[in-house]
């Protein structure tokens, strides 16, 4: 990579999410030009192999004119008004249809917003109306796992379990509770996949039971934490969650940021795990990354007590942004016509599942490979402190592929119209990173 005087104006003048800016102003920014399909392209002219699908969202790709049609001819048409008030715009008329048909049984009422972290706020401050309503206002606290991502609002990282944010800003705020992640990598001990998923579980029963009932609103999780290193839940973890929050009623939100729309094979993270969710946060693919919109999708038991409760005092300026929902929309309906979700069911996805596999196994540098669908991770066997994740994502890079260190593992999670024989160049070129940093290190 080299800097250009846009890269290092940039690196003065922008204080970047998750970014060190002293590091940063030593390199500069990296200045990304275009993109197409499964690539991206940055002004020095190199061509990279998207694994990241930009940050887990471009579900279509990119060069998408259908969706750049759909955006400007809402633009054209009326590019913006409020949905305050009980206003509303054709687009988003369609697309609460259109959610009401995708979005598992029960779901049936949306509230709309411009980014994941504001539908977790959103979801966090309504289950606590709700039990308000229920005349339980001490049902308050909202327990989440070590390891969540859940956004960057006060809400959204106080319901994350990520310590070095928390550590920022004097988070979390009160009322949030973590328990451990079902990340049988780090926490299995030699259980197997089906006992350890039951332990998982078993904690947020537990802590449901010290903290009582009777103050907790909601359980929130992600179907597959994406964020955290991908970290994928054995199969008997989430219908024992399940039941532990029935159990005790308390809600159970899915936040479907990442798995929604195709992620894991099947249209909701929510589905391809067996959950039933009272509440489910969506963003990211729900425009393919193509414009900022997230809904946070209300099951029938909160919906028709809010329904009840008086005037909502809850929106956002641009909720439901017609332009957002127009391009949203078209989204939708091309993940249809073009079968993606389940092209990434019952090929694309176990195709990667398979050739990583296949490829690393035994490999020096791979302690696990883990995924479902088109998100995986392959977790480093050697001791994070050596950063060898991050060595991989630059070996990675001059080869012509972006992934994701995380922690220490490396994180995949490529725009879900991906072919097989992308597949096969994504996973040539990271075993080729891999091998590089392998033979540095000298294994
Ligand atoms: N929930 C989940 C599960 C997410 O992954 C959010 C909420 C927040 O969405 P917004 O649109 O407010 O960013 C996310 C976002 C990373 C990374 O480091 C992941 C996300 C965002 C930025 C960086 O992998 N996920």
């Amino acid at each position: 990579m080299t800097t250009s005087e846009g890269g290092r104006s940039d690196a003065l003048r922008h204080l970047h999410p998750f970014t060190d800016a002293r590091e940063l102003q030593k390199t500069g920014s990296q200045v990304f030009v275009r993109g197409q399909g499964v690539y991206v392209e940055d002004e020095s002219g190199q061509r990279l192999l998207d694994g990241m699908a930009g940050l887990w969202c471009m579900q279509l790709g990119y060069g998408r004119t259908e969706l750049a049609e759909a955006a400007r001819a809402q633009l054209e048409t009326l590019p913006y008004y409020n949905s305050f008030f009980g206003s509303t715009t054709p687009p988003l008329i369609e697309l609460s249809e259109r959610l009401a048909d995708l979005t598992p049984d029960g779901i049936t009422r949306f509230v709309y917003g411009s980014s994941g972290s504001e539908a977790v706020d959103s979801a966090v401050r309504l289950s606590r109306f709700f039990w308000e309503l229920q005349g339980k206002p001490d049902k308050r606290v909202i327990v989440g796992r070590d390891l969540g991502y859940h956004g960057s609002t006060l809400a959204g990282i106080s319901a994350g379990g990520m310590s070095g944010m928390h550590g920022q800003g004097g988070l979390p705020l009160p009322d949030f509770s973590h328990v451990m992640p079902p990340y049988a990598y780090a926490y299995a001990d030699g259980r197997d996949d089906a006992e350890f998923g039951r332990a998982a579980a078993a904690a947020v029963d537990e802590r449901i039971r010290q903290l009582g009932p009777e103050n907790v609103a909601a359980f929130i999780g992600e179907p597959v934490m994406g964020a955290g290193g991908v970290i994928v839940p054995p199969a008997s973890y989430w219908p024992e969650v399940q039941r532990i929050c029935r159990e005790h009623d308390v809600l159970l939100i899915a936040d479907e940021v990442i798995c929604g729309f195709g992620r894991t094979g099947s249209w909701w993270g929510s589905d391809t795990f067996g959950i039933s969710p009272d509440l489910m946060t969506m963003a990211k693919g729900l425009t393919s990354g193509y414009l900022p919109m997230s809904a946070l999708g209300v099951g029938d038991r909160v919906a028709d007590a809010l329904q009840d409760g008086g005037k909502l005092f809850h929106g956002f300026t641009y909720a439901g942004h017609p332009v957002c929902a127009a391009v949203a929309v078209r989204n939708l309906d091309l993940l249809r016509e073009e079968r993606v979700v389940e092209r990434v069911g019952s090929d694309t996805g176990p195709y990667l599942q398979a050739r990583l596999r296949e490829t690393l196994a035994g490999h020096p540098l791979v302690g696990e490979v883990r995924g479902v669908g088109l998100i995986a991770a392959v977790e480093i066997a050697r001791p994070a402190e050596l950063g060898l994740a991050e060595a991989v994502r630059e070996r990675c890079a001059e080869r012509g592929l972006i992934v994701r260190p995380i922690r220490n593992a490396v994180a995949m999670c490529p725009p879900l119209v991906i072919e097989r024989a992308e597949i096969d160049l994504l996973v040539e070129r990271l075993r080729a990173g891999l091998d590089d940093v392998a033979s540095a290190v000298g294994s």
